[in-house]
């Protein structure tokens, strides 16, 4: 009997012993957990004037817009679908046609701006007096904003897509200027690069914290897709 009592108090005392040796560890809880987001204006109708948009995961980002060719539009930026461009903007089209979609120029059919993926749905500065409210893009200048002030302690901005800026040929430029807020300090400037006709650029707006509000200017014929940020 004895000995039965010291059996069990013994498996007793080690199963204490293995019960704290595989003792779970519960990780610390990460901290400044980053989001990734991007606004690809995929799922909006083409031909829709934006005065907000729906990120990709759901973050609704006030707009607002501006043509000096036809000032007098409250909203000029025009979702316009580059899969299947007006005929007088193939030069907006992707993919490139020789990587099977509609998109003609130079440009995008090799090199650093190379035109090789869909882009879907882009942005334009709406063509207002030649085109009404078919998509069809115009010569600006003008801009496009993006208000991330819901955003507490603002995003982390990453990069914008822009396409068809032909600097050299065209005099076409354009820029991304990151504010605080609105009316508010600028962190920082990043000047689109010339991608000829067609081609597709990648404006590295290097990781910048702390941004409420982001202005595109646009001075050409020059669409943008695809604002990617932390938040
Ligand atoms: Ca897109
Ligand atoms: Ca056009
Ligand atoms: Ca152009």
């Amino acid at each position: 009997m004895k000995k039965h009592v010291l059996i069990s108090l013994a498996a007793c005392l080690l199963s204490l012993f293995s019960c704290k040796e595989t003792e779970e560890v519960i990780p610390d809880p990460v901290e400044d957990l980053e989001i990734y987001d991007v606004v690809s204006f995929n799922k909006v109708v083409a031909g829709t004037l934006l005065s907000a948009v729906t990120s990709d995961s759901g973050l609704v980002i006030p707009m607002t817009s501006f043509n000096s060719i036809s000032p007098d539009k409250p909203v000029a930026a025009m979702v316009f679908n580059s899969s299947l461009p007006h005929w007088e903007d193939v030069d907006l089209g992707t993919p490139n046609q020789k990587f099977g979609g509609k998109g003609k120029g130079k440009g995008g059919e090799s090199g650093n701006f190379i035109n090789n993926t869909a882009l879907g749905n882009i942005v334009v500065l709406q063509n207002f007096k030649q085109f009404g409210t078919v998509p069809n893009d115009d010569d600006g200048p003008g801009y496009i904003t993006f208000d991330f002030s819901r955003v507490n302690g603002g995003i982390k901005a990453t990069s914008l897509t822009v396409l068809d800026v032909e600097t050299a040929r065209e005099k076409e430029t354009g820029d991304v200027k990151l504010y605080t807020r609105k009316g508010g300090t600028l962190l920082y400037t990043a000047t689109f690069q010339d991608t000829e006709a067609n081609g597709v650029g990648i404006v590295d707006l290097k990781n910048t914290p702390g941004v409420g509000y982001l202005e595109v200017n646009i001075n050409g014929s020059i669409a943008i897709d695809n604002l990617r940020f932390y938040k």
